[in-house]
């Protein structure tokens, strides 16, 4: 065991003049300028630089004070991590926000442009990526000893352009100008093996063993990204895997003279950590992916290992030291891994190598969209990983013969419960095997669980009742209120103290002040506040001036189908055509926010944007409509602009397909900050409703049960779009070519959905939808009350801090004390 190292001792101090100097220092000794010469952007990396010091100084005596104690570990192992920016969060975690911000200021520099300078690292496509860097914020918050692993792409999220009208991607090399916030660690290095064969022999005592030979091999190089906690004194760690090739060149090219070939090798294996697959939720069968998912398992996994048996001896210990938690199916591989270096390196009994394996296991679903539940073909293992997929072969053969031993007869079951996929061409079931290699499976919201049990994992959630759970996904109050909405998180802790910051169920103190004029007035300005900041940043970017006086109405995530952007659009379009039936109609003035990135290769998405982006050149251009209707589509959506759009919000689209957004965070992101929802009886709706009571929401729609029984009966659009006059209209103008003159039958597409098959029932859902907007702009007319509503929203969101959720992990899952 690793020697308790000397006591801590703080060398910086963080008074104004501290920094000051720190900031000085940095700017001569590591950026190599002087104030006289320097750039906002020489100064955002003293500035990082001086905060990351002081991050750092409770960064190793928190690693130290885990082996002293040998505390237990959570690895949260994710292919995502959508962190954002980490200056300003890392001042707010450390509580020298505004030390820094008066230090900088002193020195005669802008701080707001040097915050500006800060690439946000976006590792992630949507929910899933950023859920994991709120667990990470919680977990180092409460003290629990959570460490993500994940890539470390060179290229993150793209960034989306819009041009005419379109999303056009461009490549984000957010590490171009370097990233001040990770450690190169070129000591941590693994190999990663692919491909070869597998030759079986008896050992000495006569067992049959495996060797997985003929390999080729890339190494896996760490680079560290401190995590602190809120109060800065526990600072976790996010290691992340860079390719590196195991070969600078090959020589025998490079002596014939073949410069590029010789290179070659190293570029293409070094293509592992180089992009992150845009693709939310769709289209993820690319071998590329599948190597990749493979690269920071095996990796990981060697890492948790060598840092267990540091300490460890036994193996047996393994549990009760180690947790694994999967974030979707994408790190499934860990089973397979786990068992394999068990079983094959280490020469532990297959059994005991199997229990240790599933206690150590945990895996969360993020989504029920079958397009989403990852497989992988049969031959792609056999090529790539073919002793992985003998050992998936003999763990389902053994699964089986259970089932078989308990439900004699039921070849059906078998068939459904398989982690190898028959029908077709055979397939690997991801999901399958991180059930069955999991001593805990859960999903993020309550409905979303139910469902899991209800479908997709119905079988197993019969064979094994009780392992499938429910966590509710959680936001981080620091990032989300304390960071993003600095006017409102000071109203709150002016009225209730500081204390909300870490406990969000002291926001119920709030209350009462529903009730206080005087508190609404005050809780009404900063929302006005920080509307006037939205607008004059989309006028600066867009050119299009919205009144902060309007209803600001916001649908900020993916764009995708079943999130129904498209029925925003049609009620935006059912709005534009009464406004133009009667242009002096008393109408509450609207601007309808979009933003969100659609998957390059999903041409309907981005056929959507283009829908919306053609419907606000009309509206906004329309003389007749004036203030009472603009549409503005906010480009390249990520975390620093939902950092701005969510505390301007009035109201929050959640209006997924009811069944379909497993939790939806973005909803108790703006709930948080004062906006009312109008959404479905979908993820976690549902508990937001539970928490602040259906008269303050606006929910309408088809339940999941309704959806259910519908898609079975058959359902048709054609009668509902025949029963509304609002619906018709809005079909046809779309149909007509009237936003696409240039192009009439633009939205063909588009068109044909909506009237022949309609799979996300939006044509069912859109009268409800309308009289829920009614609504909707009724209790806008009366300020006080709208005002009332929203701070009983602020008050009831306790529930939904990534606190709880990684509390309730701890306790249920992952055995660690919080
Ligand atoms: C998302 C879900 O769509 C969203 O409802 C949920 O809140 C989030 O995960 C976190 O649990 N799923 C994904 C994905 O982002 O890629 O599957």
């Amino acid at each position: 065991m690793r020697r308790v190292g000397p006591p801590v001792v703080k060398l910086l101090d963080d008074d104004v003049e501290s920094i000051k100097y720190s900031l000085a220092s940095h700017l001569l000794y590591s950026v190599g300028k002087e104030p006289i010469s320097a750039t906002a952007r020489d100064w955002f990396m003293a500035a990082a630089y001086a905060v990351r010091d002081r991050v750092s100084e409770h960064w190793m005596p928190t690693l130290n004070r885990y082996y002293a104690e040998d505390r237990k570990r959570v690895y949260y192992m994710s292919m995502e991590f959508l962190i954002g920016r980490t200056l300003s969060n890392s001042m707010i975690n450390l509580g020298i926000y505004d030390t820094v911000k008066q230090a900088v200021t002193d020195m005669g520099v802008d701080f707001d442009e040097v915050l500006g300078w800060e690439v946000e690292a976006a590792l992630g496509n949507g929910g899933l990526g950023r859920l994991a860097a709120c667990l990470l914020d919680s977990m180092a918050t409460l003290g629990v000893p959570g460490f993500g692993y994940g890539i470390r792409y060179d290229y993150g999220m793209f960034t989306q352009h819009v041009e005419h009208g379109w999303q056009v991607e461009s490549p984000e090399n957010w590490l171009r100008y370097g990233n001040p916030w990770e450690f190169a660690r070129p000591g941590i290095i693994y190999p990663v093996r692919f491909g070869g064969r597998v030759v079986h022999y008896k050992d000495v005592l006569g067992h049959t063993r495996a060797q997985w030979m003929d390999t080729e091999e890339v190494m896996a190089m760490a680079y560290d990204v401190p995590i602190p906690g809120y109060g800065g004194k526990t600072v976790n760690n996010l290691r992340l895997w860079t390719a590196k090739s195991t070969r600078e060149f090959d020589l025998k090219y490079f002596n014939a003279g073949n410069y590029i070939e010789a290179v070659r090798d190293k570029a293409e294996s070094e293509t592992l950590s180089k992009v992150l697959y845009p693709s939310d939720l769709t289209d993820r069968g690319k071998e590329l992916r599948f190597k990749q998912e493979y690269f920071f398992v095996a990796a990981s996994i060697q890492d948790i290992l060598s840092r267990f048996r540091k300490a460890h001896s036994d193996w047996d210990k393994l549990p009760d030291k180690v947790a694994v938690q999967l974030n979707d199916t994408h790190p499934a591989m860990v089973v397979a891994e786990l068992m394999r270096v068990l079983v094959d390196e280490y020469q532990i009994d297959w059994h005991r190598a199997w229990a240790l394996t599933r206690a150590t296991c945990a895996y969360t679903n993020h989504t029920l969209l079958p397009e989403a539940l990852e497989t992988w073909p049969v031959d792609l293992f056999q090529r790539v990983l073919p002793r992985h997929l003998e050992i998936i072969f003999q763990l389902n053969h053994e699964f089986l013969q259970e089932v078989r031993h308990r439900h004699p007869g039921d070849n059906d079951l078998l068939r459904r419960v398989s982690v190898i996929a028959e029908e077709g061409d055979r397939r690997v079931r991801m999901g399958h095997l991180a059930v069955i290699g999991s001593h805990k499976v859960n999903g993020v919201a309550a409905i979303h669980t139910g469902l899991m049990k209800s479908t997709i994992f119905s079988d197993f959630d019969h064979l094994n009742p009780g392992k499938i759970n429910n966590k509710t996904n959680g936001v981080t109050p620091r990032r989300w209120l304390l960071l993003s909405n600095p006017g409102l998180a000071a109203l709150i802790s002016g009225k209730i103290g500081k204390d909300w910051v870490i406990h969000l169920d002291q926001l119920k103190k709030l209350e009462p002040l529903a009730a206080d004029a005087e508190f609404r007035t005050q809780f009404s300005a900063v929302k006005h506040a920080n509307k006037v900041r939205l607008a004059e940043v989309i006028s600066q970017r867009l050119g299009v001036d919205i009144n902060p006086a309007s209803l600001f109405d916001v649908q900020i995530k993916r764009i995708h189908e079943y999130k129904r952007q498209l029925l925003n659009v049609l009620h935006v379009i059912s709005r534009y055509s009464r406004i133009r039936a009667n242009p002096l109609v008393d109408v509450v003035p609207r601007v309808v926010i979009i933003g969100g990135k659609a998957a390059p290769g999903y041409l309907l998405a981005k056929l959507i944007i283009k829908l919306i982006n053609d419907v606000a050149d009309v509206v906004n251009n329309d003389p007749l409509v004036g203030d009472k209707l603009k549409v503005v589509f906010v480009p390249n959506y990520n975390v620093s602009t939902a950092e701005l759009v969510m505390p301007a919000a009035d109201l929050s689209e959640q209006i997924s397909t009811a069944g379909t957004e497993a939790s939806g965070t973005g909803n108790m992101k703006m709930s948080m900050n004062g906006a009312l929802t109008i959404g479905t009886w979908d993820g976690a709706n549902v508990e937001i409703c539970e928490e602040v009571g259906e008269e303050n929401m606006f929910l309408f729609g088809l339940t999941a049960q309704e959806v259910a029984r519908l898609r079975i009966d058959g359902y048709s659009p054609r009668a509902a779009i025949a029963a509304n006059q609002d619906l018709k209209r809005a079909i046809d103008l779309i149909a007509s070519g009237y936003f696409s003159p240039d192009e009439p039958e633009r939205f063909g597409a588009i068109v044909d959905i909506l009237t022949n098959s309609d799979h996300y029932l939006l044509t069912a859902d859109f009268a409800g939808y309308m009289t829920a907007q009614e609504r909707v702009d009724e209790l806008y007319r009366d300020q006080p009350e709208w005002n009332r509503k929203a701070i009983l929203n602020v008050a009831r969101m306790g529930k939904f801090s990534s606190d709880r959720t990684v509390s309730e992990y701890a306790r249920d899952i992952w055995g660690v004390p919080v």
